[in-house]
């Protein structure tokens, strides 16, 4: 049987020259694990497909899609989806948009699974195999805080080159914090950990040096991190992820994370005012502390990746030149701009829905790259004008070697980090894609009550 596993393409930063494609991020670990969840039922065969790096075939002869869906891709996915159950083939979807969603979502599925896969995914396979495939799977409650049964990521079925690191790995799920624009909590909301041995299992399995660990705060139980850096210090990889800044107040967490390999971090600023983040529930940013965090990480030899975001309720034209400025005084390795996106599921959501500032329900247009939202002092038009600008200034190649430090070969890679937004840069501005800051012609309606229902019947069978 031969199941056809897809990631839409996410249209993220990427280079594309003729038919050269290069994504700047790692490969997608959601489908690499939704195959090794299935890989020990007898007579499957699974080919897995990430949109941003390769064409999504419409012909391929599956007896079975599973697409994975996060609210930016997700009218791509409801569009391969109703392709091929037009042409007979059962389509499953899955992923964060699916689990807020979900009533939108059955609309283009034979099946939807809400929630994590563990065990319902596998299930769901063995009961199409048997011809009993439910219109609906639920994620599996956990009654502590541990995460068992994740099997080792098939990275032997994806795409070798085309990615910036192609391995990935994960170690926990959700988040505990609840910053008014973030889907984790909304879709997560206890902290999960798998059990360190597992952990090391997939990352020893992992081939070469470099991978990512795709976990959204890696080091939120930090006696969980320090034990999960301890046993990663014996396999000598370089590894980057994502965290909060308040790191930084513990120094035994950090030499750990340093001696374990860690090189690169993904840090969510958001913004350089005390009151707007206490405004989004991210109060544990303190903007004062930020310089100690650029020069912590770059004395233990780590990189940053640091993100800013545009459209808060404060914020107005001023802004943009305020934040550039401040991101070359900072010395970020990286800089990453979005603008404000709420998301469906989330706080931000249901009060810019309550305020009736929602400007674009377009699923297309929540990459955070486009403008949905009634900004309160600028037009969208002025938001997203000036998003564009700030990135164009950052990435300025003066602007660059302001930030940069010293010559080694952190900095050289750094700085390549730098070329290729430049090249994204430039996609931002000539791209009709990016011509305008929503679909003005096709701005989608608000998700209606049933749309988030999870109230399905159960017992619902598809025939196949
Ligand atoms: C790696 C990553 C990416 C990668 C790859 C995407 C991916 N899904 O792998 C890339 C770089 C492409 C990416 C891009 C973006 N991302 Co991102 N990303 C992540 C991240 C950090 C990890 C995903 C992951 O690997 N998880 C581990 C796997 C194993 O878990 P999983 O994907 O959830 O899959 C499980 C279940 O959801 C389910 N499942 C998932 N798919 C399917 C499919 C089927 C058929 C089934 C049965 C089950 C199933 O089973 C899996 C196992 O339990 C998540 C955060 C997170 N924790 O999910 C954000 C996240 C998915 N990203 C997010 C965002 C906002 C973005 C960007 C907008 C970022 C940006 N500023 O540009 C863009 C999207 C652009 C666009 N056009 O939409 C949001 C999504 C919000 C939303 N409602 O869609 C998340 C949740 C982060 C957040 N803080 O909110 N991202
Ligand atoms: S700390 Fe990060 S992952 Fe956690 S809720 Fe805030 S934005 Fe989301």
């Amino acid at each position: 049987m031969k199941i056809l596993l897809i990631m839409p393409d996410a249209h993220m930063h990427k280079i594309r020259i003729g038919r050269f494609v290069r994504s700047m991020r790692e490969m997608p670990l959601s489908i690499c694990t939704l195959a090794a969840m299935i890989s020990d039922i007898p007579g499957i065969n699974i080919k897995l497909i990430d949109g941003s790096v390769e064409d999504i075939p419409l012909d391929y002869p599956a007896d079975l899609v599973g697409i994975s869906v996060i609210t930016g891709c997700a009218l791509s996915a409801y569009q391969i989806a109703d392709h091929y159950r037009k042409n007979g083939t059962p389509v499953v979807l899955g992923g964060v948009h699916v689990t807020i969603l979900p009533g939108e979502a059955i609309n283009h599925a034979d099946a939807i699974m809400i929630g994590r896969g563990e065990h319902s995914w596998p299930e769901l396979v063995r009961d199409f195999m048997r011809g009993i495939m439910r219109k609906v799977y639920r994620e599996q409650p956990i009654d502590g805080d541990e995460l068992l049964d994740v099997p080792l990521p098939r990275h032997d079925l994806h795409r070798k080159h085309g990615y910036m690191i192609p391995y990935a790995v994960h170690a926990t799920r959700g988040c505990r914090r609840n910053c008014d624009f973030c889907t984790v909590p909304a879709v997560w909301p206890k902290y999960l950990k798998r059990p360190i041995a597992d952990v090391v299992r997939d990352i020893r399995k992992v081939p070469g040096r470099y991978i990512a660990l795709n976990d959204v705060s890696l080091a939120e139980d930090p006696e969980y991190a320090k034990e999960l850096f301890k046993a990663m210090i014996p396999l000598k990889k370089r590894w980057g992820g994502l965290a909060t800044v308040d790191i930084i107040r513990d120094q035994e967490l950090l030499s750990l994370m340093s001696q374990s390999g860690c090189s690169f971090l993904l840090f969510g600023f958001e913004s350089n005012e005390e009151a707007v983040l206490k405004q989004i529930h991210k109060g544990f940013n303190k903007p004062v502390n930020y310089h100690e965090v650029m020069e912590t990480m770059h004395s233990l030899g780590i990189s940053v990746q640091g993100c800013f975001v545009f459209g808060f309720d404060d914020d107005d034209h001023d802004i943009f030149n305020k934040t550039v400025e401040r991101v070359r005084e900072l010395k970020i390795d990286i800089p990453r701009y979005s603008i404000y996106t709420p998301y469906p599921g989330t706080g931000l959501f249901r009060r810019l829905l309550a305020e009736k500032r929602i400007i674009s329900f377009n699923w297309n247009d929540y990459d955070t790259m486009h403008v949905v939202i009634q900004p309160a002092k600028m037009t969208p038009d002025e938001l997203f004008s000036g998003f564009k600008q700030a990135y164009k200034d950052t990435f300025k190649l003066q602007h660059i070697l302001g930030r940069m430090r010293g010559f080694g070969i952190n900095s050289a890679i750094n700085f390549c980090g730098n070329l290729a937004y430049r090249i994204f840069v430039k996609r931002l501005n000539t791209e009709p894609r990016f011509d305008t800051p929503y679909s003005r012609d096709c701005p989608g309606v608000a998700p209606p009550a049933e749309y988030y229902n999870t109230n399905f019947k159960e017992e619902q069978t598809c025939q196949n």
